[in-house]
């Protein structure tokens, strides 16, 4: 038997890893790993407790609110308002920053979350998922600033994601590596499943919307008509549209992932769909962490300094050989 380590021991265990660690990113993750319990019991159950369907709206990213999206985000604001970690936070289900209440105390981490991302796969019972990240604030006290959340992925203090599939599965890094953790719903506990793990130097899969490919550049389909011939591998199709479940598969078993650019769509996609904050630089640090590279196609997502808050960006990431092979496409074409 595996020892068992449950993510609070792994969370203590390695918090001296990091110089400045006084225990406060300890305690807000503690913390977050609540709220992640009580969406995880929502999600599993929403077909019971008529948590299905539409909320009625439409968020500033254009997509409509699902009653779990609206669950979760509650569940997180509620969860983090008042702890003392964070001087403000930024939702992906919020236009705008996040304050804290005047009665708590602002804490020195900025929070950046999509509480529930891929949210129009769920009365289909697809796995969606929660994905964080987590900033010191650069000001220097009371209430956060816009410029506290606008920081690039490159200062990230920490990232992860939850994963609501078969199990509920939460992924994390504090920039010492990335350690996966399945929860144990008969004690309430995420214990240490899959430790320091790498991402395969090459995968055989490649994940991409294909229904779009008309919108694509001409190197990006030419590189996706390339991995289905014979000298390629040919590579296989594996597409949840659903972010963090594609972006957990490419981390365990190799491959690309790709939301590129795509000129048919409006003036949104123009840049990307995906949005920068709250799903590009999270899994970009997480896929960086395991080994593995992240891109818009013309630079590290992690290097980008975001200009909003609902910014978005293309994105391919993956295994380093295979968004290698995708970048010699992309020179090619420029030569
Ligand atoms: P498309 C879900 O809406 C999401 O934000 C991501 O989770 C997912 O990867 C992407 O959009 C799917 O986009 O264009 O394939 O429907």
């Amino acid at each position: 038997m595996k020892r068992i380590v449950t993510v609070q021991r792994h969370l203590i265990e390695t918090q001296h890893l990091n110089p400045d660690a006084t225990g406060k990113l300890t305690a807000m993750l503690w913390d977050l790993t609540i709220a992640f319990k009580i969406i995880s019991r929502a999600v599993n159950q929403a077909g019971l407790i008529n948590m299905r369907g539409e909320e009625g709206q439409i968020n500033t990213s254009g997509d409509s609110v699902k009653k779990l999206d609206r669950y979760a985000e509650d569940v997180i604001y509620n969860g983090m308002n008042h702890g003392g970690h964070v001087c403000c936070m930024a939702s992906e289900e919020e236009p705008q920053l996040i304050t804290i209440p005047d009665q708590y105390q602002k804490g020195k981490y900025v929070l950046t979350y999509d509480p529930l991302d891929g949210s129009s796969n769920i009365d289909a019972n697809v796995s969606v998922g929660t994905i964080f990240s987590i900033h010191h604030r650069l000001s220097e006290s009371g209430n956060g600033t816009l410029a506290d959340a606008l920081q690039p992925g490159n200062r990230l203090v920490a990232a992860g994601y939850v994963v609501y599939g078969s199990s509920t599965m939460m992924v994390y890094s504090t920039g010492n590596g990335v350690h996966g953790f399945t929860l144990d719903p008969s004690v309430g506990e995420f214990l240490l499943s899959h430790e320091s793990f790498q991402i395969p130097r090459k995968g055989k899969i490649y994940s991409v919307n294909e229904g779009h490919s008309s919108g694509w550049d001409e190197p990006t389909r030419r590189y996706v008509e390339y991995l289905k011939t014979p000298e390629a591998g040919p590579y296989s199709g594996r597409y949840i549209g659903s972010m963090v479940a594609d972006v957990h598969r490419t981390l365990l078993y190799g491959g690309i992932f790709m939301h590129p650019r795509d000129y048919r769509r409006d003036e949104h996609f123009g840049q990307g769909k995906l949005r920068l904050l709250y799903e590009a630089a999270p899994m970009a640090f997480l896929v960086e962490q395991a080994g593995g590279i992240a891109t818009t196609g013309d630079e590290r997502v992690l290097d980008i300094m975001p200009t909003d808050l609902h910014q978005r960006v293309p994105l391919v990431l993956g295994s380093p050989a295979d968004i290698e092979t995708y970048q010699k496409f992309m020179l090619e074409a420029r030569a």
